[in-house]
């Protein structure tokens, strides 16, 4: 008996190991044993995707620093990309019996059957920063507390309100948009099925389908990251149709920063002789515009932690919380981007 306690302890660490759990915060902190606004100290499990960027590497600081503040014990896991390993760390979670769960799903779709093991389970959950979607008929709101993240359409629509804007008054090197010659653009997406990269397209597509001389020439993934966003961009600056891009707009800021420098390598000016405009604004971003090789980037705010600890507490006390909050963003470019630049948290 005693053997099984000692091994028991031995046992769940390994596992957490193995599901890639990472616990936190250990005993009681400086917090004392009690979280923030509650009467204990609360568990949280909490599923983040990945570190494909500098957006989501700020938005899991900010949920870390968070956690300490609130003396949360927070069990983190990062799915490195994947769902499965999403559905791994959830299902630890239920097994350990945390108090609340947070996650960001890496993908819309196929949480139905983890969702309803995790109500079954009568443990709250948060989702953060992407949204699921379920089959016909069911209501996410059935399965998830709360929602803390971004209007991605709106973020897509501001961008291409501001190339059409930019495309009319300025121009490239080439043309400026008088209404009737194309206007080509070259679009990189996110990873697809993310909520993501599915709201961003359909507040692009929704608000370019307006101006009718906007002829979309290529549209690949280049999934959120750096090293993707250069090479689908390499690629397609030696493609006959190379010189035909007027626009870029890639739905993250890592993936401009890497297409910039395939346009650099291919001899050709990053924000003058092909308009560059992404979504995050990362320091990496207004490194980029500072530098005149990226326009204009649309803010989307990565610093989630302090909402989502205050939701859980508020949760956990069975407090009213509204389901979704939209996070206020602003967007930069070269009128504005030195002056924001020193005040910029991520
Ligand atoms: O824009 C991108 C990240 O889901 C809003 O994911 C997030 C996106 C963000 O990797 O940089």
């Amino acid at each position: 008996m005693k053997k099984f306690f000692v091994v028991l302890p031995a046992l769940a660490a390994a596992l957490m190991v193995i599901s890639g759990c990472q616990r936190e915060s250990g005993g009681a902190s400086a917090g004392g044993d009690v979280s923030r606004g509650m009467d204990r100290r609360i568990v949280m499990g909490y599923s983040q995707i990945g570190a494909e960027s500098e957006w989501r590497t700020a938005c899991t600081n900010s949920v870390k620093a968070a956690a300490e503040e609130w003396n949360i014990e927070l069990i983190f896991s990062d799915a490195q990309q994947k769902q499965e390993n999403q559905m791994q760390a959830i299902r630890s979670f239920i097994r350990q019996k945390v108090d609340i769960i947070g996650f960001t799903p890496v993908v819309e779709t196929g949480w139905d059957a983890i969702l309803q093991e995790i109500k079954d389970a009568g443990i709250p959950v948060i989702c953060v920063d992407r949204q699921v979607t379920l089959a016909a008929g069911k209501n996410q709101e059935d399965y998830i507390t709360a929602f803390i993240g971004s209007n991605m359409q709106a973020e897509a629509t501001k961008a291409a309100q501001w190339i059409v804007n930019y495309m009319k008054t300025t121009g490239n090197t080439k043309k400026k948009d008088d209404g009737s010659t194309d206007i080509n653009v070259a679009i990189l997406e996110g990873t697809t099925g993310s909520g993501a990269q599915v709201g961003r397209t359909e507040g692009w597509n929704a608000e370019i389908a307006k101006y009718p001389n906007y002829k979309t020439i290529f549209r690949q993934t280049g999934n959120f990251t750096r090293a993707e966003g250069q090479q689908v961009m390499e690629a397609w600056m030696k493609s006959p149709q190379a010189n035909d891009i007027d626009v870029l707009l890639a739905q993250n800021d890592d993936m401009a920063i890497g297409a910039i420098d395939a346009i650099n390598a291919a001899g050709k000016k990053p924000g003058t002789d092909i308009i560059i405009v992404s979504i995050d604004a990362v320091k990496g971003a207004f490194d980029a515009m500072l530098r005149k090789e990226l326009n204009a980037t649309i803010e989307c705010n990565p610093l989630l932690g302090p909402q989502v600890m205050d939701t859980a507490v508020k949760i956990l006390n069975n407090q009213p919380v509204t389901w979704w909050v939209e996070s206020e963003e602003s967007q930069f470019d070269w009128t504005n981007a030195e002056a924001a630049y020193p005040s910029r948290q991520y």
